[in-house]
């Protein structure tokens, strides 16, 4: 750690490095890629692998990193994001500086605007973050679902003597357009950077590959706070860090990035952006692989949640003696199939399905009831839906496309709004 160039401090052990940080996470975003599945909840707030809300998978990053003061912007439809966090995020303890702030905009500045871009977001909550007396600040997207431990970057952030640290992954040059695109020298220093270009960069002696930015940032606060107080008096600024602050910083800064790959082999690591329903349904998808990417088990790196408590799912013999039952799928606690058969799906917690009903290739969210003699394939069921006897999904998508919405590559998402549930019927919770 003394190896630091960094001129403002030098911490001397890793806690505290640790200790000495702020974690902000981004979790305002709209996510209207999703649908409807956030026509009532924000993106980080989606359910998702069965039990856990997307937001779940950065907050289980920042504590098994030991980063644990951490606060969370959120803006649109924030109702049930901030309800599971209070519920579910709260049992870090003040009195030892451990914490999970909620930061809900709230136009504390002159300006009658909410948040404007990402940066603008942190800018207007500059008191709060000064008053942590933070020497780092981590600035994380809520809604990625990866595991990664922070402080590799972090000790690269210290020990570069950067001013700031960007999160990148090598992604197929095809997918690029939709981040940061960048380049960088031996070093990892930031030589380029693009928000979402048309024509990616390609890796150097590779060109089928360019370098993404993971929207996870690492900045040493006081270059944070002089250049957000810079680009807030920029009236040509949109005040977003990847178009904006990213871009514009690394002419004249110590920018960094950080590869996040395996150390052996330089592959790049398990990390999904589920901002659209083909790569929310992928996800899920993937967890029914014999040893998907993403472990779920694995003990050293828990994924915490707030859940209710539920019983065992069971599987049952119905009336007329036909199995319930589930082959390659995850089935969630408090879930009951009752002579129906479940293949390559993920059904989350507490939802039933009943006698002769057929569920493959699908995402169930929580609670959804599946009556008798459905056949449902490629769809995303969302939370609390009640699906009639007899419904068939994802055989005849012109006829699914009149009641459902299907997305180009044929996946079916039916929400409660789209069964008739609406305000005055619908029991959510
Ligand atoms: P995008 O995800 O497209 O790209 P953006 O829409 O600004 O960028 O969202 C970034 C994060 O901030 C998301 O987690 C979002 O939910 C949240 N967010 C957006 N506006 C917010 C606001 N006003 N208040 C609070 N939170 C807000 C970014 C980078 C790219 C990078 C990708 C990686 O700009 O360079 O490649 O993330 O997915
Ligand atoms: P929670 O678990 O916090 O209840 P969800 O993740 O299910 O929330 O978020 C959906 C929010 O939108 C809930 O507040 C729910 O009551 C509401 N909601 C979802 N669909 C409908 C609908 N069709 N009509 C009315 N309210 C809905």
């Amino acid at each position: 750690l003394t190896q630091s160039r960094n001129q403002n401090f030098v911490p001397r052990t890793a806690t505290e490095m640790t200790r000495k940080t702020l974690v902000l996470i981004l979790a305002g975003g709209e996510g209207s890629r999703l649908k409807d599945l956030t026509k009532w909840r924000a993106k980080p707030a989606v359910p998702i692998c069965g039990k856990y809300r997307i937001i779940d998978f950065a907050l289980s990053n920042c504590v098994n990193s030991g980063l644990r003061k951490i606060t969370v912007l959120t803006q649109y439809k924030s109702h049930s994001l901030l309800r599971h966090l209070q519920r579910g995020w709260s049992f870090l303890r003040a009195e030892i500086g451990e914490f999970v702030e909620l930061l809900p905009a709230q136009q504390r500045t002159a300006e009658k605007a909410w948040y404007k871009g990402t940066a603008d977001a942190l800018f207007q909550n500059i008191d709060i973050m000064r008053s942590h007396r933070a020497e780092y600040v981590i600035v994380l997207g809520g809604d990625h679902i990866y595991t990664m431990d922070y402080t590799k970057m972090l000790l690269q952030h210290v020990q570069s003597g950067a001013d700031f640290t960007v999160g990148c992954i090598e992604v197929p040059r095809a997918e690029a357009s939709c981040f940061g695109v960048m380049a960088v020298q031996d070093d990892m220093q930031i030589s380029n950077f693009t928000e979402k270009p048309e024509n990616p960069e390609p890796m150097p002696g590779k060109p089928d590959s360019a370098l993404a930015s993971m929207g996870i940032y690492i900045f040493s606060t006081r270059f944070l706070y002089e250049t957000l107080k810079e680009d807030a008096s920029n009236p040509a600024s949109t005040h977003d860090f990847g178009k904006d602050i990213i871009p514009a910083k690394i002419k004249d800064s110590i920018a960094m990035a950080y590869a996040f790959a395996d150390e052996e082999t330089g592959e790049p690591s398990y990390w999904r952006d589920v901002g659209t329903l083909q790569s929310y349904w992928q996800t899920n998808m993937e967890l029914c692989d014999i040893e998907p990417e993403l472990n779920l088990y694995d003990q050293e790196w828990p994924i915490w949640t707030y859940q209710t408590q539920s019983p065992p799912a069971k599987f049952i013999f119905d009336d007329e003696g036909r199995r319930g039952e589930a082959i390659d799928s995850l089935v969630s606690g408090g879930c009951i199939i009752s002579g129906a058969r479940v293949k390559r799906s993920v059904i989350s917690s507490g939802t039933t399905i009943e006698s002769y009903s057929h569920v493959k290739d699908s995402v169930i969210l929580p609670k959804v009831r599946i009556g008798k003699n459905c056949r449902i394939s490629k769809a995303i069921i969302d939370k609390a839906c009640v699906i009639p006897d007899g419904t068939v999904i994802g055989e005849d998508l012109e006829a699914d496309r009149k009641k459902y919405h299907v997305s180009d590559e044929g996946i079916v998402l039916v929400t409660p709004g789209m069964l008739g549930q609406d305000l005055f019927s619908f029991e959510g919770d």
